[in-house]
């Protein structure tokens, strides 16, 4: 079947297709992506938004440098929009914007209604810059069919502290999700910062500091009510070591998980900075032990995992070891696996080893407008996949109603995750 949406009228009395019905049922599914880099509007210059931010998304920086030797010092000197302007001309102009993240910036502009073939920037930032904030939030949510969102929220992060501090009224569809990275990541680093946000920590981990360390994640968790606590880690994290990260996690981290009830979500294979000139641009991967998150998940059996690998290597265990484990819930197909070939490979893998028990996609998108894009995209897929499960199922005999695909998209997209951040860990 072709990859396109499929949203068709019955003009005549065959049978509709499952896909077709797949597709219906998707444009009136509201879903909840469950991890991005945005922020409530409330936060300012923090939400990101527009066709300048939408041209230097560092996912374009890197594929910017494939095609010139321009310096990178030079390129990070330009202001945001006159490196706007030279990706728009490298990658739009000088070539077929083919690669995902070209392919999904001219998706957004073309679903927001702008007339991309005229490829003609000046235009497009004039309709932009008409745009006010609000309107533009309601108008994304609306064209992916959003009901909610979860940020990125970092307590060290000393804008974002300083927001979260001023207090500010929350808009309902941006949730919270506490990011704890420099803690688990470089703790002997952040003692410092901790201890000037005042809280008496040293970098041993005795007791007091094991008690401060909580206290912080109490007082930000109260502040912010996030929905999980999170961590990107190395391709090298691995369980069963007596290191300080291993202390931090099981004597501060995961007790603190339980008692909120609350996730802790492992986002594994990252190398940060493997060529550090490309900034945020030049982190990479590597395959991670799924062995060390199945000792987890064996030896707390009362905190619950939510998981997600960068390594495409990594993706087959991780279905086997979430059949193995209940606390443990899959999710997403993270960053450089948000591609078409590998979203339909991942989801695959997992529809044929899971059922629907995870959650496929979150967006990961750090401009508001990029929402529009990776769920397009993401539900081409989906109707592909699931039609293809579905088209199986069918030809075996077994019917499926609209009933049946509404309450499983449902749970696709974002109810199996809300069931399992709400349900005691089962796994005892
Ligand atoms: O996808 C991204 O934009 C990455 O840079 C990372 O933010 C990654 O998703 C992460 O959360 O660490
Ligand atoms: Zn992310």
């Amino acid at each position: 079947m072709k990859r396109q949406p499929a949203a068709e009228e019955n003009t005549d009395f065959e049978p509709i297709p499952v896909e077709t019905r797949l597709g219906n049922a998707l444009s009136q599914t509201p879903l909840l992506d469950i991890h991005t880099h945005l922020y409530d509007p409330a936060m300012g210059k923090m939400l990101l938004w527009g066709i300048d931010d939408l041209l230097v998304y560092h996912y374009l920086v890197s594929e910017v440098f494939r095609y010139l030797p321009v310096p990178y010092e030079d390129f990070f000197a330009l202001d945001k929009e006159q490196q706007a302007d030279f990706i728009w001309n490298e990658l739009f102009i000088q070539h077929s914007p083919i690669s995902e993240s070209c392919r999904g910036v001219i998706t957004t502009l073309n679903m927001l209604g702008l007339d991309v073939n005229k490829r003609d920037l000046k235009n497009i930032r004039k309709w932009f810059s008409k745009r006010t904030v609000e309107e533009h939030v309601n108008d994304v949510f609306e064209l992916g069919n959003l009901r909610g969102v979860v940020m990125t929220n970092s307590p060290f992060d000393r804008e974002e502290i300083q927001i979260w501090k001023r207090g500010f009224k929350r808009d309902s569809r941006f949730l919270a999700a506490l990011r704890v990275d420099p803690l688990l990541i470089n703790y002997k680093d952040t003692v410092p910062f901790l201890r000037e946000q005042g809280y008496d920590v040293r970098p041993e981990l005795d007791e007091t500091t094991r008690s401060e360390l909580r206290r912080f994640l109490s007082e930000w968790a109260d502040k912010i009510d996030p929905l999980y606590l999170m961590v990107s880690l190395p391709p090298e994290f691995t369980y069963n070591v007596e290191t300080s990260r291993h202390r931090l996690l099981t004597k501060v981290v995961l007790p603190f998980c339980r008692e909120r009830k609350m996730p802790f979500a492992m986002m594994c294979g990252v190398t940060r900075a493997v060529n550090p000139s490309l900034q945020l641009a030049g982190d990479s991967m590597g395959r991670s032990s799924i062995e060390s998150v199945e000792n987890l998940c064996r030896t707390f059996p009362e905190n619950k995992f939510l998981v997600t690998v960068l390594s495409r290597e990594n993706q087959h265990h991780l279905c086997v070891a979430a059949r193995k484990f209940r606390n443990l819930h899959p999710f997403g197909c993270w960053w450089f696996n948000n591609i078409p070939t590998l979203i339909d490979e991942i989801t695959n893998l997992r529809f044929e080893l899971l059922g629907l028990s995870f959650t496929p996609q979150h967006s990961d998108a750090r401009v508001l407008d990029q929402l529009v894009y990776k769920w397009t995209h993401f539900k081409e897929s989906l109707i592909l996949t699931l039609g293809e499960k579905y088209s199986a199922l069918e030809a075996s005999g077994w019917e499926i109603s609209d009933k049946d695909i509404q309450r499983d998209l449902k749970g696709l997209l974002g109810g199996e995750f809300e069931t399992f951040c709400r349900e005691e860990s089962q796994n005892k």
